[in-house]
């Protein structure tokens, strides 16, 4: 269907612009369009992918390394990456992400600041002039468990509209990260929106809060694939 063209359009970019003979290390992200990065990778053949080695942001994206039969590295063993390929929910004019709709947010930030090149794939719902304008989840935030009932008041106190646990869909209760934390979505205003990095530090100096689903003046550069079978980069 046209979504996943466009998401294979963008990670295929992505990959040819980016995945070079000298990326040695290479960070792999979480979602629903990662999965195009790395089937662009194996399609540059066993040569050049056997010295490689992939850092996975969590149990899908180890999933994906794994079954592509790519060489599985740690961030412990590969602490400095050269690229790191990622999704995301919704990308602004400033090159600003909402992550975090996959709760896997955590390891994709470590990652993505762990890499000399930042680089982000995402399909043409996801191309936005101001944060919040197409994601109504809200932004995604990880806390300890212990202290999710204090951040839910505190976000409320910072203006959000509305505050809520992540509730797992197939098991009684809320989800938990790979990470063994809880996810709060937290809506805020376009008031708030417009300043993303204003609101990632309040969010993150919050006690309890492990990540925030915003990653500002991150990303090198992002490709959205289009509906008409092209590509927008914004850089
Ligand atoms: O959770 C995340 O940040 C993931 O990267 C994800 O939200 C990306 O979305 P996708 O499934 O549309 O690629």
């Amino acid at each position: 269907n046209v979504v996943e063209a466009s998401k294979r359009l963008a990670a295929w970019t992505a990959v040819d612009m980016h995945v070079t003979k000298d990326c040695q290390v290479i960070g792999i992200g979480s979602g629903s369009t990662v999965p195009y990065v790395v089937e662009r990778i194996v399609s540059q053949g066993p040569e050049v992918n056997k010295d490689r080695v992939f850092i996975p942001t969590g149990f899908q994206s180890k999933e994906l390394i794994v079954d592509a039969h790519l060489r599985l590295g740690d961030v412990d063993q590969y602490p400095h990456i050269d690229v790191t390929i990622d999704g995301a929910d919704e990308v602004d004019n400033d090159l600003n992400c909402i992550k975090g709709g996959g709760a896997c947010h955590l390891r994709e930030k470590v990652l993505a600041e762990a890499a000399d090149t930042w680089i982000v794939v995402a399909d043409y719902r996801k191309n936005s002039e101001v944060l919040g304008k197409t994601w109504k989840q809200g932004v995604p935030v990880e806390v300890a468990p212990f202290a999710y009932a204090k951040v839910l008041h505190n976000l409320q106190t910072l203006g959000s509209t509305g505050p809520k646990l992540r509730m797992a869909k197939m098991k009684a209760g809320p989800i938990v990260s790979d990470n063994g934390n809880f996810v709060i979505d937290a809506p805020f205003h376009e008031q708030e929106m417009k300043d993303p990095l204003t609101l990632l530090t309040r969010i993150k100096m919050l006690t309890g809060v492990v990540e925030v689903g915003l990653f500002c003046h991150m990303a090198k550069a992002v490709y959205f694939g289009n509906q008409d079978g092209s590509v927008t980069a914004k850089h």
